[in-house]
């Protein structure tokens, strides 16, 4: 059974470019006030603090899809299914939007084909285009041979993915049996975190933004009943997302049963056990991030955050079928990969 990462992102080649030719977030920059720092990745509503505001390290393990094979091979993983990071092209002027979003999935489709049978990948959508030029990128990306799926963030269309607006969207994505891996970026506002927010740097964007940010999401696409609307529409929800019961809609349970996908990257056999009980174990995802969290020690080449990912499945499941299952059985039967 191949060890699978359905969580894992890549800026290609093509997207690289526009970064590094802003001056606005998002951006890749390196300051000359800091020239040791190198290229900065500044990507964040929330790095608008002082600890913040340069971002983090951006090297080739974010756009080299060498590093990334040479990154999976070290941490025994057969098949990464790539996305694009956030924040994908949200912030595209309307009229660009569409060719962007094909210039990027082919870069990306030419590194899987340049690896055949080593990497997959799920595609991005022009979202700030019109809803047809959204349709048509979904129904090019179901014909390119190495894309399972699409990522995007929770804005949709720019309010949200209860917005109605979204539906001819969700009809293609359901038409064509494209996963949706739904992925947070925006987080909360910065003043929900306190005037001394600068002193934890990243962590309160990233260990509460991220996650209220997608239940939030996904609660809203729930009561507005997108999945009463588009019952075999079906969700990967990052970082072992999770919701609560609601009324007059389907039942969240059923659509958790259903509907959804979790991914394994919740670092700890607790958040994992409750992400199974919630979906159950046939829909779990083994994932890593890379290339965020990189370990913190200079030298060290065995990332923890991948480490406490695999640990807790192996933890959280003792029947070694299902730790399996996990870590790429259920990736290679959903995503139809190779075994
Ligand atoms: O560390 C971060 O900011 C991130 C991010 O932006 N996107 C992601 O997928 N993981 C971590």
């Amino acid at each position: 059974m191949p060890v699978v990462d359905v969580h894992t992102h890549m800026y290609p080649p093509a997207y690289m470019q526009l970064l590094r030719n802003r001056t606005s977030v998002p951006y890749v920059k390196s300051f000359p006030d800091d020239p040791i720092a190198g290229d900065r990745l500044v990507i964040l509503p929330a790095e608008d603090t002082a600890s913040t505001s340069r971002g983090r390290p951006i090297g080739p393990g974010y756009y080299d899809v060498n590093e990334k094979l040479a990154f999976m091979r070290k941490h025994h993983i057969d098949i990464p299914v790539i996305s694009l990071a956030n924040p994908w092209l949200d912030w595209l002027p309307s009229n660009e939007a569409a060719q962007i979003a094909r210039q990027v999935n082919d870069d990306v489709e030419r590194m899987c084909a340049e690896h055949e049978g080593q990497l997959y990948a799920f595609g991005t959508l022009p979202l700030s285009a019109p809803a047809e030029q959204v349709v048509a990128e979904i129904e090019r990306l179901a014909s390119l041979p190495h894309h399972r799926g699409i990522i995007m963030g929770t804005t949709g269309l720019g309010s949200g993915l209860d917005d109605p607006a979204l539906d001819p969207i969700y009809a293609a994505l359901e038409k064509h049996q494209q996963l949706v891996f739904l992925h947070p970026h925006y987080g909360l506002p910065t003043s929900v975190y306190g005037p001394r927010a600068s002193d934890y740097g990243h962590v309160l964007p990233l260990a509460l933004g991220f996650p209220l940010e997608t239940t939030i999401a996904v609660t809203r696409m729930l009561l507005s009943g997108v999945w009463d609307r588009f019952p075999k529409l079906n969700v990967l929800i990052a970082h072992s997302g999770e919701a609560r019961q609601l009324e007059n809609r389907r039942d969240v349970w059923s659509v958790l049963k259903e509907n959804v996908f979790l991914d394994a990257v919740i670092y700890s056999e607790v958040g994992l056990r409750a992400a199974i009980d919630a979906s159950g174990v046939d829909r779990l995802m083994f994932g890593t991030d890379h290339p965020f969290f990189p370990p913190l020690a200079e030298g060290e080449t065995e990332w923890l955050s991948v480490k406490l990912n695999s640990q807790a499945v192996q933890t959280a499941l003792e029947d070694k079928q299902m730790a399996n299952a996990v870590m790429g059985g259920n990736a290679a039967r959903i995503l139809r990969l190779p075994r």
